[in-house]
């Protein structure tokens, strides 16, 4: 008899022990001092981080309402996918892969910009010239392996002023899709002084 009971109460022991370390509910009921920890899985409606409303404080209303904004994330500063130390707004690892969507809109309204000046003739004549010395090279990134697919594209210590990043790291799509715009502006004119002149020959 003693021994089954010694053997119940192993049995009941070792249950209990196996379910907590399997699952943990926790309740936050304070706001202050916030937890701090490592979760295995987090599921929020809506998630803030850091001041969004810039009013130097954080509180609730820096977090998206559930009820009118469900499932959406607000961050402060600057996020970085891969990297543990993200220089702009956004900035994925070099290396980590292209991202992927339909599409990349450019804020491009008067509305948001300033100290517009447009292109006198002789800037397109100099854009159309520094194209031909622009390098287009085949390339693999440092971390991908040989056997990847070749990218096409400039190295940045090589590329036009305009179009590299003031770290001269990166170069920019809008100031690309810009300079090429002008170059077929440019190439566009000559074609018809060429069309021109063959009309009066
Ligand atoms: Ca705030
Ligand atoms: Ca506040």
């Amino acid at each position: 008899m003693h021994k089954i009971i010694v053997v119940i109460g192993v049995i009941l022991f070792l249950g209990i022990t196996l379910c907590s370390a399997q699952e943990e509910s926790i309740t936050i009921t304070t706001y202050y001092p916030s937890p701090y920890g490592v979760y295995n899985q987090m599921v929020t409606n809506t998630l803030g981080v850091g001041d969004n409303d810039g009013d130097t404080d954080l509180d609730s209303d820096d977090a998206p309402d559930p009820s009118i904004n469900p499932g959406e994330v607000w961050i402060a500063g600057n996020v970085g996918i891969g990297t543990t130390n993200p220089g702009r707004i956004l900035e994925c690892k070099n290396g980590g892969g292209n991202p992927r969507a339909d599409g990349w809109d450019i804020w491009s309204s008067r509305e948001f910009k300033k100290d517009i000046t447009y292109l006198y003739e002789e800037d397109y004549t100099q854009i159309l010239a520094k194209l031909e010395n622009i390098k287009v090279a085949r390339y693999h990134f440092k971390s991908e392996p040989k056997e990847a697919k070749l990218r096409l594209g400039l190295i940045a210590e090589e590329a036009p002023a305009e179009i590299v990043s003031s770290d001269k790291k990166s170069t920019s799509l809008s100031d690309a899709i810009g300079f090429l715009m002008a170059v077929v502006k440019a190439q566009q004119r000559e074609i018809q002084a060429l069309k021109q002149k063959l009309i009066t020959q």
